[in-house]
């Protein structure tokens, strides 16, 4: 299943010259910085790789909730608990724009559903890992959050016009995801022993996993050139994993915890931290359905789609008793 991550020559991205003039003439549409439209002609290629990435960030917002909301019956507080409602409540709707943003490329939701229950489909390696504590909530906003804000803001320019406006949406909502999260790690921080205890061991078991959400270094990117080339990615995996760093390290030290990474110095020269990569052949065992979580969150997502189906064909028989009377007015005004 995973065959597609081996680096093939069919990974190389074409010379201009090497291109059909229909393809040269995209090509130097996203080179001007154009947007693609749904209806605008496209290589199947970018088609696929969008519908792919986009269907992957769609599925992952889902199954996000998940980790989530495995702690909104145990909240601390009333407010701790109405914001956490919120945060899920948005990232229903963020999978639900991007799944729209998907469907204007030719494929339906349910398509791209039953090609994620089937293991055609990815969703974010992280959610593969458990929230056992209230701080893992914290860790999730402050660093799960952050590295998808990392990716996400760049997207905000990605090329296909539909994927680029459901980015600047979701970002807005991001930084607020974001900043509740920090805001559970400072009250933790500032609080008991013990309470600072679970921040740390919160940041411990996160850290790395949410390096592991920029995807796999640079050399090993399947994907990487030929997105970049059509600016469906705008970073590389590398380039964005080490803007997280830099910006997380300084917020760990306000807090006052430590990231678990005895590697980690300022490097003066780069402008940057050096930091310890994470074990990459963990990543790959999480991605191959062998992570701490795989099993349960493909359970809940299956059983949610077939205990749903009365619903979703209440919905389809209601709509087309909506649209028979419709049709039928139209037809007696006439
Ligand atoms: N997990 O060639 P590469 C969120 C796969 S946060 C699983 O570099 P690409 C949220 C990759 O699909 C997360 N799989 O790929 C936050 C490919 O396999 P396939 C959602 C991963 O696509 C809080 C293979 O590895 N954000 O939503 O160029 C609460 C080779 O990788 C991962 C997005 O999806 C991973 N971490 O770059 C709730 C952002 N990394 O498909 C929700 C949009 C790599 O060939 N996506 N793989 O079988 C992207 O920017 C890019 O798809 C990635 C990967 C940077 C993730």
């Amino acid at each position: 299943m995973y065959a597609q991550m081996v680096k093939t020559d069919a990974d190389k991205v074409k010379a201009l010259q090497e291109m059909t003039p229909e393809e040269r003439a995209f090509q130097e549409r996203v080179d001007r910085g154009e947007k693609i439209e749904p209806k605008d002609w496209m290589p199947e290629g970018y088609r696929r790789t969008l519908i792919r990435q986009i269907g992957q960030h769609a599925h992952s917002e889902i199954v996000g909730q998940l980790p989530e909301g495995n702690w909104i019956t145990r909240a601390p507080t009333l407010e701790r608990k109405a914001i956490l409602l919120a945060k899920v409540q948005d990232e229903a709707g963020h999978g639900l724009y991007l799944y729209c943003a998907a469907e204007t490329l030719g494929v339906t939701r349910d398509e791209l559903t039953e090609r994620l229950l089937s293991g055609r489909m990815k969703y974010s390696s992280i959610f593969n890992y458990p929230t056992l504590t209230w701080a893992d909530i914290g860790a999730v906003g402050w660093l799960v959050d952050g590295a998808a804000i990392m990716n996400q803001v760049p997207l905000q320019r990605t090329s296909f016009g539909p994927y680029s406006r459901a980015m600047i949406r979701i970002c807005k909502e991001e930084s607020f995801h974001q900043r509740q999260g920090f805001d559970i790690m400072m009250k933790l921080a500032r609080g008991t022993e013990a309470q600072k205890r679970m921040a740390q061991d919160a940041l411990d078991r996160f850290w790395y996993p949410s390096l592991m959400m920029f995807g796999p270094s640079d050399k090993d990117s399947v994907h990487s050139a030929q997105s970049m080339s059509w600016k469906i990615k705008i970073n590389t995996n590398d380039e964005l994993r080490q803007k997280f760093v830099d910006q997380t390290v300084p917020q760990a030290e306000y807090l006052g915890l430590t990231i678990p990474d005895p590697e980690l110095t300022w490097n003066e020269a780069k402008g940057g931290y050096d930091f310890s990569q994470p074990d990459w052949s963990e990543f790959f065992e999480v991605l191959a359905g062998n992570g701490p979580c795989n099993a349960d969150r493909m359970e809940a997502r299956t059983r949610a789609w077939e205990e749903g189906a009365w619903f979703r064909d209440g919905l389809m028989a209601h709509a087309k008793k909506a649209a028979a009377r419709r049709a039928a007015a139209r037809h007696a005004a006439e």
